[in-house]
């Protein structure tokens, strides 16, 4: 894990390192407050947290333009608060209620949004990357300049499916961003144990494929990295890859009994990494906000997650009819 790295004097507003902050800590106080509702049983199935690798998300989202599209697996949480999609219809899905956004019956992993351009939300390991290439191929037909941001992780990255879509997607000149989210585990298993290299992103050099390294703690770091992918696309030059090194705090899913890594090792992260602290210190340091400033938006912050909580306790559960709409026949 990659130090923090402390931008001196980053080339950055005030108003924009607020909004990262905001957005940051609403993904952070969401998954928390969802891993409460699922303790209390009020949440069922699957549930994966993005705890820790909040700057990922709102640091590519802030490299997007308005029609850019985003695909994901099953830890898509932070993919649709980041995106836009209604923290309260979010949350209401994950409690099974006719306010999710899928009615309540889709569940974490399977939420959309045509709005947002946000795809999904898939169960099946690495099934998301030959989807993103193919939302990007009718972006390609279509020549309207859009760029499809498709993440998987570290573990997904060792799937055939992958190459396959790098192979069709250099072939083509696709405008893909492919984003591997390296948070160094895939479910118990770290890294080390699955994949022969360190480093992922230079897989794409055998198809052609440029990429690099990113520091996932570092929300600047990403948004630059973000930018400079999106451009290489949007010129009409291919697929890039975007490794980005981060980490999960909490387990793989709510049913982890995180036995495979220490508690110090989280520890340490946390301590020396953490992405939302990072861009508080900046925030701090650079005299763009006060203590008070920053208390101010943490009570906002919680105010959302409260209103998401209760409007995903009270709204009912989907009635027996609606097991026969939305069905694809
Ligand atoms: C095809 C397939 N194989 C196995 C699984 C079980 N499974 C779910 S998540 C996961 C690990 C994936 O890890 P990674 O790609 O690193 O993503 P992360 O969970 O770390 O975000 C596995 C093996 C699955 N859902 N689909
Ligand atoms: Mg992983």
């Amino acid at each position: 894990m990659a130090a923090r790295k402390t931008t001196k004097k980053p080339n950055v507003s005030a108003e924009e390192l607020t909004e990262y902050y905001r957005e940051m800590l609403l993904i952070r106080r969401f998954e928390e407050k969802a891993g409460q509702l699922y303790g209390m049983g009020l949440i069922g199935g699957f549930c994966h947290l993005y705890i820790g690798q909040e700057a990922v998300v709102v640091g590519l989202e802030a490299a997007t333009e308005e029609g850019d599209k985003r695909i994901t697996s099953y830890r898509d949480h932070g993919h649709m608060l980041a995106c836009g999609m209604d923290p309260g219809g979010v949350m209401a899905e994950l409690t099974g209620r006719i306010g999710g956004l899928s009615k309540g019956k889709g569940g974490s992993m399977h939420m959309f949004s045509k709005e947002k351009h946000f795809y999904g939300g898939h169960g099946i390991v690495g099934a998301q990357v030959p989807l993103g290439a193919g939302l990007a191929f009718a972006d390609k037909y279509k020549g309207n300049g859009r760029v499809t941001f498709t993440y998987f992780g570290d573990g997904a990255a060792n799937q055939g499916q992958v190459y396959e879509t790098f192979n069709m997607a250099a072939l083509w000149d696709l405008p893909v961003v492919f984003v591997i989210e390296n948070n160094q585990y895939a479910m118990g298993t770290a890294q080390a144990r699955s994949t022969s290299t360190k480093d992922i992103y230079h897989r794409g050099e055998a198809f052609g494929i440029p990429g690099e390294i990113v520091n996932g703690m570092d929300v600047l770091a990403v948004k630059a990295a973000g930018e400079k992918a999106v451009a290489h696309c949007r010129a009409g030059k291919g697929p890039y890859i975007l490794e980005i090194k981060t980490y999960r705090y909490r387990g793989h899913s709510m049913s982890d009994p995180a036995k495979y890594r220490t508690r110090e090792e989280v520890q340490k992260v946390r301590e020396q990494s953490d992405p939302i602290e990072h861009v508080r210190e900046l925030l701090l340091t650079g005299k763009h906000a006060t203590e008070d400033d920053l208390k101010a938006i943490d009570k906002e912050i919680k105010e959302i997650v409260n209103q998401a909580a209760e409007f995903s306790k009270e709204s009912p559960e989907p009635s027996v009819e609606e097991l026969w709409t939305d069905i694809y026949a």
